[in-house]
């Protein structure tokens, strides 16, 4: 079987021609890319078979989003572009918002979408499936490219490659017409067409004279603390930042998807003081997260007296310095080099480890752990939370390879919480927009990527986005076991319609929901579990033996919150709470 460029020169021996669908293939391998998550149609159901033929791993799936969701986890976790492949015009659209996604979350993604006969669309004369794809998807990527020849497509490739992970990661658009992929040219110069990108990403050194400016800073330093953010879980320069942190000795916070980085039981992490450290440190290290929502935009009371902070940004994208708050010393670089630039800086010239500082964070961080704990061995029944993610904390703990994919309100804030990540990128939610439904896609790439056990934690709203991919892994036999934490509903399941209707409350789904038989629908292991026990026996059932399993876990539906830990973003309205009682509960 060819592989590689080989398959046009081998196209070629036998045929001496070749066409723009192998020329793809061949490009896209050349280039190290070995995966396409697809879904078939006009105009691209043969680039997907011809794909597999050619030796490439094409994952189908149940909708474009799913698949465009799984490509950019792709990227996250390999740097290298994840790819997806639609059809036009609703199958592009289906893309597009994971496209958008991965654009928001820096990381590098190919969106290659089929589209209608040129000529017609841009004459507008209602062609199928006719849309102007390349001008809809700019808007949402770092650049959209459209390929009308086939001798174009080795360069092609490589610009969206290079676009996608250079400088800060995001997705790119490359738009087919059908009719370039049968076009068709002499094998030899095919060959020659292709591109090898040569240093994609290439290392960013700070400045001396950057590093000099952090050093005075963190000389300065009394209450340090350290920002991880994904884009260094991303960076995967995992010794280098253990060295830094180490070296410091100061106290460090891991962004959502930057848990495991360093393990979350390190003695230095100060998770569980967040707002302890956040509030009272004097200098911060940003270590590639920005300074957005997540972190109440560097300001509030969140972050202590106005001007008490003084912050260091290690990040790729130089724009990103003062975008919140002032940064008193940017380091514009790749985290590994501005580790490494640090830590040789800190060989030279050490900084004190803040002990006393430290031993405060610790004592914080014991104790909302201790206070924790009691409440994850708790029998109530319903079984609630708590409960139920004491049982995964424990079932991480003793598989520490196990990537843990996390979705919804309570279920991704607690769990978030709950649930030690031991090792980096084994963590991955819904990022820096909070978007329901990257679940199963998520949950697919990482086993695809990785090989590795996924145990995918849903809520039952986030899993309805995307939860008839169930089929997709039952039918690829991936090891990935999803624990739907079902409370009847988005936040809570004891919602009341306001208006006092028939209608169930918008917020409530169909009580006692039996997503298990969706998983034994499709041949998977199912089961409904309803206390602590039978959670962990069906748990360890599901890693131990690397099965496609849903387990439906019951979940006390008066247990969330309103929009877990962010109700804060919720629109409050004086009117609202004059016209009903309800409103209070939810508005605060
Ligand atoms: O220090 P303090 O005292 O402050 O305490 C903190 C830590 O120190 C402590 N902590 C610990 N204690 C003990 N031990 C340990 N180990 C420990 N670790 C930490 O705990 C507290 C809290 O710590 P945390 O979590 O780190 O900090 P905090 O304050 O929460 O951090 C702030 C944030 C903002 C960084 C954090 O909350 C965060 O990352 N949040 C992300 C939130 C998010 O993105 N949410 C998802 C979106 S919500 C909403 O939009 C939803 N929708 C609408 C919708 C969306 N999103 N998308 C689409 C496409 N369509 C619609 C929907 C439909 S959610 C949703 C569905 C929800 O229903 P489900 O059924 O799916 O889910 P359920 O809610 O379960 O029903
Ligand atoms: P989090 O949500 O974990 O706080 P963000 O997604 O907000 O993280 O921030 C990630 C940041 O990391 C972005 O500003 C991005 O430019 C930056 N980044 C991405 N890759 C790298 C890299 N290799 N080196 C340094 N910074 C990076
Ligand atoms: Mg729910």
């Amino acid at each position: 079987m060819a592989t590689g460029a080989t398959g046009v020169a081998e196209a070629g021996a036998a045929l001496e021609i070749t066409d723009g669908f192998h020329l793809l293939i061949d490009a896209l391998k050349l280039n190290g890319i070995g995966t396409i998550y697809n879904v078939p149609g006009i105009p691209i159901t043969d680039l997907g078979r011809y794909a597999q033929a050619q030796g490439m791993r094409v994952i189908s799936f149940r909708h474009e989003q799913n698949a465009g969701f799984a490509a950019s986890v792709a990227g996250f976790l390999t740097k290298t572009p994840g790819i997806c492949m639609t059809v036009s015009a609703p199958g592009f659209m289906n893309g597009l918002t994971a496209l958008a996604n991965a654009t928001t979350n820096c990381w590098p993604m190919i969106l290659i979408s089929g589209s209608s006969e040129r000529e017609i669309v841009d004459l507008a004369q209602g062609d199928y499936e006719e849309m102007d794809q390349l001008a809809m998807a700019r808007p949402f990527c770092k650049a959209a490219y459209r390929l009308n020849h086939a001798e174009d497509i080795g360069i092609a490739v490589a610009r969206a490659i290079r676009s996608a992970v250079s400088g800060r990661p995001g997705g790119v658009y490359l738009d087919i017409p059908g009719a370039m992929l049968g076009q068709t040219m002499e094998a030899e110069a095919g060959r020659r067409s292709l591109v090898k990108v040569i240093d994609p990403a290439p290392k960013m050194r700070p400045s001396p004279e950057a590093i000099a400016r952090a050093m005075g800073v963190l000389k300065e330093a009394k209450r340090p603390l350290i920002v991880i953010g994904k884009g260094a879980a991303y960076d995967q320069s995992d010794d280098l930042i253990r060295q830094l942190v180490e070296k410091t000795g100061y106290p460090f916070l891991p962004m959502s998807m930057a848990k495991g980085v360093l393990p979350d039981t390190h003695p230095q992490c100060g998770a569980a003081a967040r707002s302890m450290i956040l509030q009272e440190s004097d200098v911060v290290i940003m270590m590639g997260a920005r300074i957005n929502w997540l972190l109440s935009h560097g300001k509030g009371k969140q972050w202590g007296e106005p001007g008490s902070k003084k912050f260091v940004q290690i990040d790729i994208d130089a724009e990103e310095m003062d975008s919140n708050v002032e940064i008193a010393a940017p380091l514009v670089g790749d985290v590994g080099s501005c580790a490494a630039a640090l830590i040789e800086a800190m060989d030279a010239d050490p900084v004190a480890p803040p002990k006393d500082w430290l031993d405060r964070v610790h004592a914080k961080a014991e104790a909302n752990m201790q206070k924790m704990s009691s409440r994850l061995q708790n029998n109530n029944h319903p079984m609630d939370y708590h409960a139920a993610l004491g049982v995964l904390k424990q079932a991480i703990n003793d598989r520490p390879d196990t990537i843990l994919v996390n979705e919804g309100a309570n279920t991704l804030d607690l769990a978030r919480s709950i649930v030690n990540i031991h090792k980096p990128r084994h963590r991955i939610d819904v990022g820096t927009w909070g978007v329901m439904g990257i679940g199963m896609g998520a949950a697919i790439a990482a086993a695809v990527e990785t090989g590795k056990q996924v145990l995918a934690v849903e809520g039952d709203s986030a899993f309805g986005f995307c939860g008839m991919e169930v089929e997709t892994i039952c039918r690829y036999k991936l090891p990935v076991c999803v624990v739907v934490f079902n409370n009847d509903g988005i936040y809570r399941g004891d919602g009341e319609n306001w208006g006092g209707g028939d209608d169930p409350a918008t917020t409530a789904f169909v009580k006692n929901a039996r997503y298990d038989m969706m998983m034994e629908a499709f041949g998977g292991v199912g089961a409904w579990v309803k206390t602590p026990d039978e959670l962990r026996q069906a748990v360890e059932a599901a890693l131990a033996s690397g099965k496609p399993t849903l387990i439906n876990a019951a979940i006390d539906p008066a247990a969330g919150k309103e929009s877990g830990n962010i109700g804060n973003l919720n629109p409050s309205s004086v009117v609202a709470q004059a016209l009903y009682p309800q409103a209070k509960k939810t508005q605060g």
